[in-house]
């Protein structure tokens, strides 16, 4: 298997070393294995006196393989730390030769070589600090030794690639060319090779001092930066330690120093989280059942139906991402507010220098008006952005129907209603689906994807294909009430509004979960989304028989007119021009009034029970949505909370998040809370696949706990 892995050939008398393991050249370790193997043969081949290293296909490596990471393989020998051990021992010149990308460990095997030449479209990058890990295979040690400790810091807790031009001052790389990268790394191996047999010593990183006339204050702003913009990370912290260590101590030492916070990151919570989400955010274009060969239809034309802030902000996508939108709404005036709300948005952009002009400009002639059904006829998708009305969408359904060409996709962004009923509308069930958008939708990741049970595949790959265009990121889900997001929220509400009932106030609350780690209180929040929405859906579930618990001081609050943030009250009172939520004694009154007219004794909830009953009510309802097959995968449900409710990243989801406590004590938990004075027991009762799980010792994600 090895010799597949790694091609040797010479030119001259330079070996080239040419490394596979599609699609990036993770550094897994039968690679390792391979590329030791080959280097040890250089070494002893007479017939060469320099290497050059190369990734093949066009790219150069995307670091360690991430899959292997918390498997035994991820450190078996021979290791990163042994390869480039190798490479700092080597008696021959070697040279990598970078295209595409090189990051993590592959920037770092990069940074071990006696030399680097690159192509001048090239990447390289430590994007670690994104997985919660810190560059540890030598990078914290190197980089600022080659670009300076600023530079380096920058590159390391940003995580982002930087194409090679940043460097081009540096010695970083020996040339950065715009042709053959190997011949330009011959070439350089060979000139190097001849310098050695004239005597001179091979040029290593680690032999070089790093220079930094202010170190104290570089770290210290580092640091103090690092503690306000990554509270809850670790890794940053651990990379400036890193770095000082590189500064102060010898190379060997520094580099200890860095394997061993490495380790210490590894296996933490937070790293097993984020390797995660890695893996969640990838897995979610995946789609189950759909045939391999399926070909999505050609989107060139969208219409919006409904110009308000979801139709706009949806319109919005498209118009970024170059398609022709049209924009339908049957009042002149509205439409005008809606083409105007658009062009706002740009503008507003454009101040913050984020947009130029021309680009406003491109984008606002992609958009083209419309006020009758007719001027959307040959549009290839519609999405319907119009009032939360089952009756209003049916006819909407109705007319695009009747007006849109043959293979037209009809979409509703509708967050809760029956998206088989709204198809079953039409004489084309197969083009529906659900495209559900979150507010505000130029802005928010997640696009729900709401797969009808008459859905066709190829409607359904041509809607993950166009989320891609948009940078959504699309989580597949079947039809019920609220789908993946919306359906869990409602529990999460639930006991929000229950606590409330029992004796805790909407801002302990909403501390608490935003203690945890949540963007946003469950209060916060619905003051944010309009409290509106909530009623307007207790209201349809009360007519439809589906209520399950009366929220009467949520109702109460917005019998008051108390929508929220837009009305200027409502769980907080807000005063203009400020976002800030203030308490409000108009609430707390309402509380009082609503729990004495219950006959309740009150009793003081603390910071731990609210995360409880607040994350565990996420975590039971999806574990149902997983076993009615709603989702497809646990990790799509982590997506859904990640993209689109502000869960936070590093807990890596709440069914992630289950897993890290344990399933058995999540369940455990749930019967203790079942127990709790005015406990809903059905609502406690786990979920059959949290309770089978708990019981078999097993993952919810299937990772490792
Ligand atoms: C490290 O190096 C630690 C060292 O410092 C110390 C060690 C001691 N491993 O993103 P894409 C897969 S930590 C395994 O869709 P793109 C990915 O899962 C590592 N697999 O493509 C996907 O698989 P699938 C530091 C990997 O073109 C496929 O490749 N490195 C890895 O949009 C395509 O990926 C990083 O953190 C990997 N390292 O972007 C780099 N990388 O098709 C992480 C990718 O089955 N990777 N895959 O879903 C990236 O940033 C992007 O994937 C990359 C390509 C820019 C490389």
């Amino acid at each position: 298997m090895s010799t597949e892995l790694v091609r040797y050939s010479t030119s001259g008398r330079v070996a080239v070393i040419s490394f596979a393991n599609p699609p990036v050249n993770s550094l897994g370790f039968e690679l390792r294995r391979a590329l030791a193997a080959a280097i040890e043969r250089m070494q002893a081949d007479a017939a060469v006196d320099a290497a050059v290293l190369v990734g093949a296909n066009g790219t150069f490596s995307g670091g360690a393989d991430i899959k292997e990471f918390g498997t035994p393989e991820a450190f078996r020998g021979p290791t990163l730390w042994s390869l480039n051990a190798t490479l700092d021992d080597s008696t021959k010149p070697v040279v990598a030769a970078i295209e595409g990308i090189a990051l993590g460990g592959g920037f770092e095997l990069a940074l071990s070589c006696h030399h680097r030449v690159a192509h001048a479209d090239a990447k390289v990058g430590l994007p670690e600090v994104k997985l919660g890990l810190l560059p540890g295979a030598g990078g914290t040690q190197r980089l600022p030794r080659i670009i300076g400790v600023e530079n380096a810091l920058n590159v390391m807790l940003g995580g982002e690639p930087v194409p090679v031009k940043m460097f081009a001052k540096a010695p970083l790389f020996d040339a950065i060319v715009d042709q053959d990268v190997i011949a330009a790394a011959v070439a350089v191996a060979e000139k190097s090779a001849a310098a050695r047999a004239a005597g001179k010593v091979l040029p290593r990183i680690r032999d070089i001092r790093v220079r930094e006339p202010d170190l104290e204050g570089v770290l210290q702003y580092a640091r103090n930066t690092a503690k306000t913009a990554f509270k809850d990370y670790p890794a940053p912290l651990a990379i400036i330690d890193c770095v000082q260590a590189a500064a102060t101590k010898r190379f060997d030492d520094g580099l200890a120093e860095e394997q061993r916070l490495f380790k210490g990151l590894y296996i933490s919570d937070v790293s097993a989280a984020l390797r995660h989400v890695f893996f969640a955010e990838r897995a979610t274009s995946r789609v189950d059942g759909l045939p391999k060969d399926v070909k999505p239809r050609p989107i060139e034309s969208v219409a919006i139906i409904g110009a308000g802030t979801m139709g706009t902000g949806i319109a919005i996508n498209f118009l970024n991402a170059g398609i022709r939108t049209r924009l339908l709404e049957l009042g002149q005036e509205a439409l005008d507010r809606g083409v105007a709300r658009i062009r706002a948005t740009y503008e507003g952009q454009v101040k913050k220098g984020k947009l130029d002009e021309s680009k406003l400009a491109a984008r606002m002639a992609l958009l083209e008006p419309v006020l009758d059904y007719s001027g959307i006829a040959t549009s290839d998708l519609a999405i319907e952005a119009v009032f939360e009305d089952m009756a209003v969408k049916e006819k909407v359904f109705k007319t695009l129907d009747a007006t849109l060409k043959p293979g037209a996709i009809l979409a509703t962004n509708t967050s809760t209603l029956d998206v088989d009923h709204i198809a079953a509308t039409t004489q084309r069930p197969g083009d529906v689906i659900g495209l559900h958008f979150f507010s505000p939708a130029n802005v928010m990741r997640l696009l729900e994807v709401v797969r009808g049970a008459a859905t066709s595949p190829d409607v359904l790959a041509t809607a993950m294909a166009l989320a891609k265009k948009i940078k959504k990121t699309a989580v597949v889900s079947g039809v019920c009430d609220g789908f993946i997001g919306n359906r869990m929220i409602n529990q999460y509400s639930a006991q929000a509004l229950a606590m409330v009932d029992e004796g805790a106030s909407p801002e302990q609350i909403d501390q608490a979960i935003e203690r945890f780690g949540f963007a946003m209180g469950p209060f916060r929040m619905s003051d944010m989304a309009g409290n509106d929405i909530g009623w307007h859906i207790r209201k349809r579930q009360q007519a439809e028989g589906k209520l399950s618990r009366p929220a009467k001081i949520a109702d109460a609050i917005c019998e008051l007119g108390r929508f929220g943030q837009k009305t200027g009250s409502g769980w907080y009172d807000y005063k203009p021009g400020d976002r800030a939520a203030y308490p409000s004694p108009v609430v707390a009154k309402i509380i009082d009034a609503e729990r004495a007219a219950a006959g309740r004794t009150t009793r003081k909830i603390d910071a731990a029970e609210i995360v409880e009953r607040l994350v565990y009510a996420l975590v039971n309802e999806g574990a149902r949505i997983l076993e009615e097959k709603i989702a497809q995968r646990a990790s799509d449900i982590d997506m859904v909370y990640l993209t689109g409710y502000g869960f936070p990243i590093w807990r890596g989801g709440p069914m992630r998040y289950a897993d890290t406590v344990g399933l058995y004590e999540v369940v455990r938990r749930m019967h203790k809370l079942a127990a709790l004075p005015d406990a809903d027991t059905a609502f406690w009762t786990p979920a059959p696949l949290l309770q089978r799980l708990a019981a078999e010792g097993g993952s919810i994600t299937g990772g490792a706990a």
